[in-house]
């Protein structure tokens, strides 16, 4: 068995492995933060002794109080993943018609409408912040508009009291895809608070992981259990099929590697901070090159490092990240092209590019740098460096 492990493992290697070998190590956008392997053998022992793998197990409940704990938030539903737990958001608060959303995201936040038979209605975003502008929400409100789907793009807070006041004037909802938000305090309290519902993903990319995750951040007892209803087929008992549900059941696997990972957080976010003052002092004063600006009154996680390529930089946006890769350091376009010039999105008429001119302007000219808790001086440097280096 032994034998045919390792051949497999070199099969495996053998197709994996470019014909010339790389000068370096790949760096990559993101890396997990995964803990001692031994410290997740007793979980994994417990759930072998338990015989209980999935459906509201011990350590999925569990991990749904220690996260409430650590986030500030009184209910938390868990899922398999963000996506499956934004769509479940949805339904559960029923909205239909018209939700007005930012077209500067992952397609999972358009694609959860979609899903639900919802029509997407783009709005343009802040050029500071990059998430949706509260000042052009209101003109594009209909009668069939039920909702407002805003983004805490990169973790940075959206405008939410601004947000607020809106929903409450027109009677709207407000789900907020927080995929990147873990963690983030604002005003002293958690993110996560504000809006009807928060949607967090726990994706091997994210600050926090559990391979594949996500959550449900609710206000009352009474809203999780329509949620915990939902994420099950609809089930409040044997018998009683409340809703046409689905499957978002989290695993017992994927929770215990969450309690895992919760002990080493405050580590993973401390690590990443020190990667992000690292490049915001080695890329100052670099003629075209804008990092995000930090928000205010905010406790950031570290999830992204984005920086904008301007005109006044001797290389576009795309010459750049080629020129990366060329050395090996695997940036992002976190996010182009924008989700409102995708096929299924284009023909609709908040789609259209003079309706969102800073979203397009900011997706042209965004790189996401590498940032994880282990990329070190030496890396940060290199990668500043070769940025710094294109300018002569
Ligand atoms: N809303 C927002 C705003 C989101 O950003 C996301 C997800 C969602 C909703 C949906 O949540 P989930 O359903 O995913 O829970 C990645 C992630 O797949 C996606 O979760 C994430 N947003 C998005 C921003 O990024 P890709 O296609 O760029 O991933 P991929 O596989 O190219 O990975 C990027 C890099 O990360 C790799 O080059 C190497 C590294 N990596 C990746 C994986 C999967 C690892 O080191 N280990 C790994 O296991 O979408």
């Amino acid at each position: 068995m032994k034998k045919l492990n390792q051949s497999l493992l070199e099969v495996d290697c053998a197709q994996a492995s470019p014909k010339e070998q790389p000068k370096s190590a790949p760096i990559y956008v993101m890396r997990p933060y995964l803990p001692p392997l031994e410290e997740f053998i007793p979980y994994l022992e417990q759930i072998w002794e338990n015989k209980w793998l999935t459906n509201n197990g011990p350590f999925h409940r569990q991990l749904e109080q220690a996260l409430c704990e650590f986030l500030g938030v009184d209910h938390l539903a868990l899922f398999v993943n963000g996506t499956i737990a934004l769509v479940t958001a949805l339904q559960s608060l029923r909205i239909t018609g018209e939700v007005i959303t930012t077209p500067y995201s992952f397609v999972a936040s358009a694609h959860s409408l979609i899903w639900n038979n919802i029509k997407p209605v783009f709005v343009d975003i802040d050029p500071v912040t990059m998430n949706l502008d509260p000042e052009k929400i209101e003109a594009a409100i209909t009668p069939r508009t039920t909702a407002i789907l805003p983004v805490h793009c990169y973790g940075t807070p959206c405008d939410v009291e601004s947000v607020q006041r809106i929903a409450d004037t027109y009677g709207l909802k407000v789900i907020y895809d927080a995929a990147h938000a873990f963690g983030v305090r604002y005003k002293g309290e958690s993110l996560l608070n504000h809006g009807d519902l928060s949607v967090l993903s726990f994706h091997a990319t994210k600050v926090f992981t559990t391979f594949e995750g996500g959550a449900i951040v609710c206000p009352d007892a009474k809203t999780k259990k329509r949620i915990d209803f939902l994420k099950n087929f609809g089930f409040a008992d044997e018998v009683t099929i409340t809703a046409p549900g689905i499957n978002g059941k989290m695993n017992e696997v994927q929770a215990a590697f969450g309690l895992l990972q919760l002990k080493h957080i405050d580590h993973t976010i401390e690590c990443r901070k020190a990667v992000d003052r690292h490049y915001r002092e080695a890329l100052a004063n670099i003629p075209g090159l804008t990092c995000l600006a930090e928000s205010a009154n905010t406790v950031p996680n570290y999830s992204y490092f984005p920086i904008l390529v301007g005109p006044e930089y001797p290389l576009t946006r795309d010459a750049l990240y080629q020129r990366l890769r060329e050395n090996n350091i695997y940036v992002r376009r976190y996010f182009y092209p924008l989700i409102s010039d995708m096929p299924m999105y284009r023909g609709l008429p908040s789609a259209a590019a003079d309706n969102l001119p800073r979203a397009k302007a900011i997706s042209n000219q965004v790189l996401c740098l590498p940032i994880y808790h282990d990329l070190d001086d030496k890396q940060v440097d290199l990668i500043a460096s070769l940025i710094a280096r294109q300018c002569g």
